[in-house]
């Protein structure tokens, strides 16, 4: 298969679904909601809800179906953002090739956006639960997980470890929860949630949590390698704000070649994982290839 024809496709169809669910809004608060439109469209390569749909695919699922929820998924992530780059956390300018929300919209805004998206998020997957007629346990079981995933549980838990460790030498043990949490809670989330609404037995879960798991921390790793060695052109962002920051980083801890070693070892951990599933999840396979190559 052509990875990055389907990468595309997909992402397509998430932007046209995003652009429909969040709309131009109109009198006092429309400036909010150009604020939530600004950075959700802006771009991204939409990797979580692309997950999510293919798991649903994998699984015998219907994907129509569950467009709402991965929707439900970038928003969430993409408020995480929002939030990340005010001046109180990391303090950026750039995200997605173009200014960080407050820089444009001011703090307030900024701030009001990430609850607005976040919120909004939970409110989607009800709606279209309701409006799809969808199955309410596979619903609730999935949204119980997007939840944990999503709070002090899980991102903002490792947020907030993060923010806790800056300037300060963090244990593996510490940066392996920030990892696992602040970004690998809502991949793994986005892998499992698919398989939950489209109805996978027990084993197959089993199988998805590992793939997700592997894939979160894969992910990240490259994330923390692009900083240190990544295009700011192609990453639409800046580059080794990490090292300035005295942030908590898998280089850092343990060197670039490791980290490469270690990134490798985590995608063939993702391919075993998904032995069982059949060739329905080829693109969750080419997924995995993807991670440990990804430029932006
Ligand atoms: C503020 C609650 C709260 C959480 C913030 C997402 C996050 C947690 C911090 C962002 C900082 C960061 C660089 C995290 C590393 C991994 C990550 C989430 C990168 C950005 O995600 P991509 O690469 O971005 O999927 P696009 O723009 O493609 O969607």
């Amino acid at each position: 298969m052509n990875l990055k024809a389907y990468l595309e496709a997909r992402r397509l169809v998430v932007e046209e679904a995003l652009a429909r669910y969040v709309p131009t809004g109109s009198g006092p608060a429309a400036r909010l909601q150009e604020a939530m439109r600004y950075s959700l469209l802006a771009g991204g390569k939409r990797i979580r809800p692309i997950l999510h749909l293919a798991t649903v695919e994998a699984c015998g699922g219907d994907p129509q179906e569950c467009l709402g929820f991965a929707c439900a998924l970038e928003m969430i992530h993409t408020y995480s953002l929002i939030h990340d780059d005010l001046p109180a956390m990391d303090d950026d300018e750039l995200r997605r090739g173009r200014h960080t929300n407050h820089v444009v919209f001011g703090e307030a805004m900024a701030l009001l956006a990430g609850d607005g998206l976040l919120t909004e998020a939970f409110r989607l997957i009800a709606h279209e639960a309701l409006e799809k007629g969808l199955d309410p346990p596979r619903v609730l079981r999935a949204t119980l997980e997007l939840a944990t995933a999503a709070g002090p549980q899980g991102m903002v838990g490792g947020q907030a470890a993060d923010i806790l460790s800056e300037g300060r030498q963090v244990s593996p043990e510490t940066l392996a929860f920030i990892h696992t949490h602040k970004t690998g809670a809502l991949i793994r989330a986005s892998v499992r949630t698919g398989g939950i609404l489209a109805g996978a037995s027990q084993e197959s879960l089993e199988s998805l949590t590992r793939y997700g798991e592997a894939l979160g921390l894969a992910f990240q790793i490259r994330d923390d390698l692009l900083n240190e060695e990544g295009d700011p052109v192609k990453l639409g962002k800046a580059v080794k704000t990490d090292q300035a920051r005295g942030k908590a980083t898998y280089p850092g801890l343990f060197g670039a070649q490791e980290s490469r070693r270690r990134l490798e070892s985590l995608v063939g951990e993702a391919m075993e994982a998904l032995q069982s599933l059949g060739a329905e999840a080829e693109p969750m396979r080419q997924i995995a290839l993807y991670m440990a190559r990804r430029d932006h």
